[in-house]
C-alpha cells in the first residue's frame, strides 16, 4: 500500500555499520530511490545507545529515522526489507524508475536476507573475529571521533566476546556457515543461467539488490562503501578467489558498476 508522503523536518538520518551488508542494502535502495538522507556511522558500542535513545525495539541496524512535521515526532524503519520498501515508494516522487517488486522477489528477499545474510556473516566473522580481530576493529571505528575510538579500543575485548556469543561463531560454525553460503550460491546461479540480467524478470527488483549487497563483502565491488577498508580473512579469502568467476560473482559485478 502507498503511505502518505510526509513533510520531514530534515533529512532522513540512516544510522548504519560500515562493513553490514544489510545496512549497504538499505543505503543502495535509498540511493536508487533518490532519497536525499544522511548516512550516521556507528560502531558496536554506540549503536545500541543510539538505537535505544530514538525508540527503535532492538539495536538492529540499519535504522531509518525522520522527523515529520506533521506529527512532530520521530518516527523510525529498522531492517533492510522495511526501509527498501519505503524508499522505492519515494522513488517515483523523486522522478526515478524504481525497483520492481512482486511476490516472487519479495520470497527471494526474504530467503538472502534470512539465510544468505546471516551465513555471510557468520562465515565472515567466524573466522576473522576469532582468528585475526585486530583487522575488524578499524572497519567499526571508521568515521567515528576520537572519544568512540577510545571507547571501542577500551572495550574491544567485550565486544568480541559479545559479538561471539550473539552469532554463535565458532570454527564448526565456520565451516557449516560456508557450506549454507555455497548452496545459497548454487542457487542464485542456477536462478541466472542462461545469462539473466535480472533474478526476476527483467527489470531490477528488490530480490536483485539483496543478493548483490549481501554477497558483496565476499568480493569488495569498487563501488561498495567499504570496499577499500573491509579486509577477508584469509580462509573466507580463498574461497571468495576461487569462487571468482563463477556466475553469480560476474553478475555481482556487472550489477554494482553499472546499478550502484
Ligand atoms: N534482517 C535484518 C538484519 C539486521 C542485522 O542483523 N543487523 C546487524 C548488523 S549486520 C546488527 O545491527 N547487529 C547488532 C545488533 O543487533 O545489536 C535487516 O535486514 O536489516
Amino acid at each position: 500500500m502507498q503511505e502518505p508522503i510526509q513533510k520531514l523536518k530534515q533529512k532522513p538520518i540512516l544510522h548504519v555499520f560500515l562493513i553490514s551488508h544489510y545496512c549497504e542494502k538499505a543505503r543502495w535502495a535509498l540511493d536508487l530511490a533518490g532519497v536525499d538522507y544522511q548516512v550516521n556511522l556507528l560502531s558496536p558500542l554506540e549503536h545500541a545507545k543510539t538505537a535505544k535513545a530514538i525508540g527503535a525495539s532492538s539495536s538492529a541496524l540499519p535504522i531509518l529515522q525522520m522527523q515529520s512535521v506533521e506529527n512532530d515526532g520521530s518516527r523510525i524503519i529498522q531492517g533492510s526489507a522495511d526501509i527498501l520498501s519505503w524508499a522505492n515508494q519515494q522513488a517515483s516522487i523523486n522522478g526515478k524508475h524504481g525497483l520492481t517488486i512482486s511476490e516472487e522477489s519479495n520470497e527471494i528477499e526474504k530467503r538472502l536476507d534470512d539465510v544468505l545474510g546471516v551465513h555471510v556473516r557468520r562465515w565472515f566473522y567466524s573466522e576473522s573475529l576469532l582468528d585475526c580481530p585486530q583487522t575488524v576493529r578499524p572497519v567499526f571505528a571508521e568515521g567515528s571521533g576520537f572519544v568512540s575510538r577510545t571507547m571501542l579500543r577500551l572495550a574491544w575485548p567485550k565486544v568480541v566476546a559479545t559479538m561471539i556469543k550473539r552469532m554463535d561463531l565458532g570454527r564448526q560454525q565456520e565451516t557449516q556457515s560456508k557450506d549454507i553460503v555455497a548452496e545459497q550460491l548454487n542457487w542464485l546461479d542456477s536462478l541466472l543461467a542462461g545469462d539473466r540480467q535480472f533474478l526476476v524478470g527483467d527489470s531490477l527488483s528488490n530480490a536483485d539488490i539483496a543478493a548483490a549487497s549481501l554477497i558483496a563483502p565476499l568480493f569488495s565491488p569498487a563501488k561498495h562503501p567499504a570496499s577499500n577498508i573491509v579486509m577477508l580473512p584469509p580462509r573466507v579469502a580463498i574461497t571468495a578467489e576461487q569462487w571468482e568467476s563463477r556466475p553469480f560473482a560476474n553478475w555481482l559485478s556487472k550489477l554494482y558498476s553499472e546499478k550502484r
